[in-house]
């Protein structure tokens, strides 16, 4: 029978403690969980804006989005970040510093559609720019290549605006397997020959560069004929 090993580990804990001080640390996590909510909110926010462009897109030519990924960070995820960077578990902290409890990755078909989409957002009046890393003109010494947006986002609630940052990441379906693998690679401990696996994901930048180029070509092509 699976156990759940953490509850089990905490039981002790639960088992010293009256009803009421059961009751207030279960009242305790609602603050998180309410955080956790805020930032849901933010990322259905953008991601509705980036559907709103593709359609618009979609109208005039050719979609400009793959796919769309959001994912919110794990607890554990959030907590080992919290440890790394030494700040206190206040809810201001933990906002102000960590900018990636909300993430959300956008797939295009080509380099030149992540431009067109992060220049459009750019011009969105109600979003703010905090951070913009362009790793598709100067890409990472491992080869990483993406575009990155950090934007703060006004979520409205019933009674008030709340703003809430969220981390965008804009590439080519080439660049995402390749930045995939790599990340597999890094996060898994047990594998043995990671130098090999390096030098072949390496071995990949210029082949995932090329690939990007020589799709573009042939869809521009594909249009020109139509056109004729
Ligand atoms: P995870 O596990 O994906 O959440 P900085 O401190 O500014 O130098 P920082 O804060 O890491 O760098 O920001 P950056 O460079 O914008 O990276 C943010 C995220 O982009 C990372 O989050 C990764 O998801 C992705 N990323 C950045 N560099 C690489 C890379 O070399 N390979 C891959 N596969 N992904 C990368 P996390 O929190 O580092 O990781």
């Amino acid at each position: 029978m699976e156990k759940f090993v953490v509850l089990e580990q905490l039981k002790p804990l639960y088992d010293s403690l009256d009803d009421e001080r059961f009751e207030i640390i279960l009242k305790n996590s609602e603050p998180y969980i309410k955080m956790i909510s805020e930032y849901e909110c933010a990322l259905l926010e953008v991601e509705t804006k980036l559907k709103v462009l593709n359609n618009e897109f979609l109208l005039k030519d050719d979609g400009k989005i793959e796919a769309i990924k959001s994912r919110i960070k794990s607890t554990q995820s959030l907590i080992k970040k919290i440890r790394k960077k030494g700040i206190e578990f206040t809810k201001e902290r933990i906002q102000n510093t960590i900018t990636d409890i909300a993430g959300i990755r956008v797939i295009c078909p080509f380099v030149d559609d992540v431009y067109s989409l992060v220049n459009s957002l750019k011009k969105h009046f109600d979003l703010k720019v905090l951070e913009e890393k362009d790793y598709i003109k100067k890409p990472k010494p491992n080869g990483y290549r993406s575009y990155h947006l950090i934007v703060s986002i006004p979520v409205f609630l019933y009674e008030k605006v709340i703003y809430r940052t969220v981390e965008m990441q804009f590439r080519t379906l080439a660049m995402d397997l390749w930045s995939t693998l790599e990340h597999k690679m890094r996060y898994k401990k047990d594998i043995i020959n990671t130098y090999e696996i390096q030098k072949s994901l390496e071995n990949c930048v210029q082949i995932c560069v090329d690939f990007d180029e020589k799709m573009k070509s042939i869809n521009e092509l594909i249009k020109k004929q139509i056109k004729e």
